[in-house]
């Protein structure tokens, strides 16, 4: 495999262009002997920005590029959520992975909680796998990536990033550091917390009404940044309304970086910037022009 092909991979992907069920065997089989070298919190240096849920709204991540800097001149961390509830989670996922290829030093890509074979199997990957490849193949593939995929990053030694949050059962980098994370992500466990909790005004550990992961109060990041000498837990997984949301005294922030959720929820979306000097700044972007029809089919069921 040349780079000259994954180049044009890449253009191919970049025009919302799938590839072919075998250059996707291909691919996924690249990222995997890529992903493996990777740290459960796999490092990362500034200059760098740091984006939350992209959920296969592809002209969204589009315009994210466009916004915040292509790759290899920008670097990035991806806090999970590639697919599911998207129209283009194919597309999505496969630039997503064709850039980690290409530029594996420039772009981390953590594992969200739809990066499991449980979830897209609900919420839309799976479907839009077989109705573009006519089989479940391609999803195959995918969903071993997402077993290679690092749980956290840590930026600078400063700002410790993950989909969900933290874990009762994680108190330390070197817990974190200790846990093997080349399976199906488990219903529950310290992985699972890593990729399903919540931020929550109450202090102390909750329940989450998700059903998996807990939910933290301002007293546990408080603790697990102190004990660990860091400064900020940035985190995605929740919808919120102007990209970004900060909550217990500036130690969390929460980014999301899909505009128009579901081509349906009017919020904006964010990304933060972490410049060589390790000044922090969120740019909001709103939803990309429909440029296509983005609605052609049916509504699916899953957003009804
Ligand atoms: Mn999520």
């Amino acid at each position: 495999m040349s780079v000259g092909s994954l180049e044009n991979w890449i253009e191919q992907l970049k025009k919302c262009k799938p590839l072919l069920e075998e250059e996707i065997k291909q691919l996924c089989s690249m990222a995997v002997e890529i992903l493996v070298k990777d740290k459960v919190v796999q490092k990362v240096s500034a200059p760098v920005t740091i984006c939350g849920d992209i959920h296969g709204q592809f002209h969204d991540l589009t315009e994210l590029f466009n916004v915040g800097g292509q790759l290899p001149d920008t670097n990035y961390v991806f806090m999970g959520d590639y697919v599911d509830r998207g129209y283009y989670s194919v597309e999505t996922v496969s630039l997503i992975i064709a850039l980690k290829v290409r530029f594996p030093k420039r772009i981390a890509i953590l594992r969200g909680n739809h990066e499991t074979r449980q979830i897209s199997q609900v919420y839309g990957f799976y479907d839009e796998c077989l109705r573009k490849y006519g089989s479940a193949n391609v999803w195959k593939y995918f969903t071993d990536v997402f077993d290679c995929l690092p749980l956290t990053a840590l930026v600078e030694n400063e700002i410790i990033c993950m989909h969900g949050g933290l874990s009762p059962s994680l108190d330390t980098l070197d817990h974190i550091r200790s846990l093997d994370r080349f399976q199906e992500l488990p219903g529950e466990g310290p992985m699972a917390d890593l990729c399903w909790s919540d931020p929550d005004e109450r202090y102390g550990w909750g329940i989450s009404p998700r059903g998996a992961g807990y939910t933290f109060g301002e007293d546990i990041s408080e603790a697990f940044l102190q004990n660990n000498g860091l400064s900020l837990i940035a985190r995605a997984h929740q919808l919120v309304m102007d990209g970004y949301y900060w909550q217990h005294s500036g130690r969390v922030v929460t980014i999301f970086s899909a505009p128009n959720y579901c081509y349906r929820c009017g919020n904006q979306a964010a990304i933060m910037q972490v410049d060589e000097h390790r000044k922090r700044k969120l740019v909001q972007f709103d939803a990309a022009p429909r440029t296509e029809p983005q609605v052609s089919r049916r509504t699916p069921d899953y957003f009804l």
